[in-house]
């Protein structure tokens, strides 16, 4: 048992420090799809749920000298329900509930898959398999879930009755199937032929709250251009789960660059942001400037935010004030800032970079003001000068080194987390119209490591979640540590 380490004391916050013996692949830990947190075991009390094992909370930290074996269903996929596993096999269902006995097998039985019959479950000739992900949605608001099973044409539903689920209805509102295109195929030499049948293809994004259902479908328009048909669904529960037809709405947005893609910037709104690259012309160095675009009403009106910066950040969009509304993030560099001569020497000698945050606070119309809200700059020292590119400079490229996604101190404001100098992570409070002006605390940091903001133990407070690859064993080994935040007492 490694014991518990308080790392700081300022801003009122303290970290505790936990190594976790689990192998993160190195892409989802940013993504948050690795962790999982549910109370299994009903202690009130969140646990985290890792791919074989769960962890228990106990007394502020993770029991990793006892893991819970998740039980095998190798070949199923999941989805929790108040710390429950709904395990979804070919044609067959369970729901397991972890005891003080040990699992405890609440439901088993035979559920035909909706999909298993349709084309688009049978392996392609490549010998791939299409796969839909059925997943719990309590449509009625009892408290019970419902089973949303999407297939090919639309989504059906299976509701509990009694001691079992049975299908109750099939939402048939999937748009249709179009061929795709592919390149053109050789034909001669005959011994070189390969045929290939254009793939059938469709797309669209479903968004399930309450009863209501809404469904995104691009349309590709030419010139990079794309528009969005939007249709709105209700379903009845005690009807069947069947669509009230002279409920249904459709919009269709006007025409839009193909980089939009649906977001809700408020609850329970479709809007439409995405971000591209352009070139400024009137430097003398081509400058890479992102423009971030956002629209809230369709298309009819689209705004733009430059910023000198290579790439959008993974928090582009991001509740910054805690008002439910997506403000937007936007990025800048002063990399290139200035003539070619100041560029060149920046690229060929400069160790360090100054980095601003641009802050759009979202309105309650729906608009974001022309100029931001409020900014914070930050010194990042490189290892090397950039034309080196080494791993920290690229690390700064791809946005890593700086994150706005977490709370720290549970005030509804996002913080931001800097690994600003080689060896220190900094975090900065938001003070609402702002960062402090210094790190309110500061983590000892190395080079190598990389960190993510996440809540890992289901406090409603950020924890950070550092890996790295430790090279002192042979072979390497992927390692992981948590930093759980708590309320330093007065
Ligand atoms: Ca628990
Ligand atoms: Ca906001
Ligand atoms: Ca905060
Ligand atoms: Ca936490």
């Amino acid at each position: 048992m490694i014991a518990a380490a308080l790392l700081a004391m300022f801003g009122g916050l303290t970290f505790v420090e936990q190594e976790l013996p689990v192998v993160v692949p190195p892409e989802s830990i940013a993504t948050g799809n690795f962790f999982h947190t549910a109370d299994v075991d009903g202690d009130g009390v969140p646990d985290l749920i890792l791919p074989d094992r769960i962890l228990l909370q106990r007394n502020g930290r993770f029991n990793i000298d006892s893991p819970i074996p998740v039980p095998d269903h190798s070949r199923s996929t999941y989805d929790l329900w108040k710390g429950e596993f709904y395990f979804f096999g070919s044609g067959h269902l369970e729901i397991m509930r972890w005891t003080d006995k040990g699992w405890e097998r609440r439901l088993e039985q035979d559920m035909e898959s909706p999909s298993a019959a349709s084309s688009a479950n049978r392996a392609t000739p490549a010998g791939r398999r299409i796969f839909f992900m059925p997943f719990l949605h309590d449509l009625n608001g009892d408290g019970v879930p419902e089973i949303a099973f999407p297939e090919e044409s639309g989504i059906t539903i299976f509701a509990r009755n009694g001691k079992t689920y049975r299908r109750v209805s099939t939402l048939k509102i999937f748009p249709g199937l179009h061929y795709g295109s592919i390149p053109r195929q050789r034909l001669w030499p005959p011994e070189a032929r390969r045929i290939a049948f254009p793939p059938r293809q469709m797309s669209c994004r479903c968004v399930v709250d309450g009863t209501r259902l809404t469904l995104i479908a691009p349309e590709e328009l030419p010139g990079k251009q794309v528009r969005y048909r939007v249709t709105r669904y209700e379903v009845d529960p005690q009807h069947q789960y069947a669509v009230i037809p002279d409920k249904t709405s459709q919009i269709i947005t006007e025409p839009m660059n193909r980089y939009m893609q649906p977001l809700a910037l408020r609850p329970g709104d479709v809007d439409f942001a995405g971000g591209d690259w352009e070139y400024a012309e009137t430097s003398v160095l081509p400058q890479p400037i992102f423009v971030t675009q956002v629209t809230t009403d369709n298309g009819a009106h689209v705004e733009s935010f430059r910023a000198p910066f290579f790439r959008s950040s993974r928090g582009s969009f991001v509740d910054m004030n805690g008002d439910d509304r997506l403000d937007i993030v936007a990025e800048a560099s002063d990399l290139f800032k200035g003539g070619v001569r100041e560029s060149i020497e920046r690229f060929t000698n400069g160790t360090s970079v100054q980095h601003e945050l641009r802050v759009y606070i979202q309105d309650d119309q729906g608009r974001f003001p022309p100029v931001p809200s409020w900014t914070a700059s930050f010194h990042i020292e490189m290892t090397h000068p950039p034309i080196q590119n080494d791993k920290r400079f690229r690390w700064y490229q791809s946005g890593v080194l700086l994150d706005a996604s977490g709370d720290f101190n549970k005030d509804g404001y996002r913080d931001v987390v800097a690994h600003d100098l080689p060896n220190r992570l900094a975090i900065y409070l938001n003070t609402g119209s702002g960062l402090s002006s210094r790190p309110d605390i500061t983590i000892p940091f190395d080079p190598d490591h990389r960190f993510d903001a996440l809540d890992l133990d289901g406090d409603g407070r950020s924890d950070i979640v550092v890996q790295w690859r430790d090279s002192s064993q042979s072979p390497p080994v992927e390692r992981c540590r948590a930093y759980l935040t708590r309320e330093a007492a007065p």
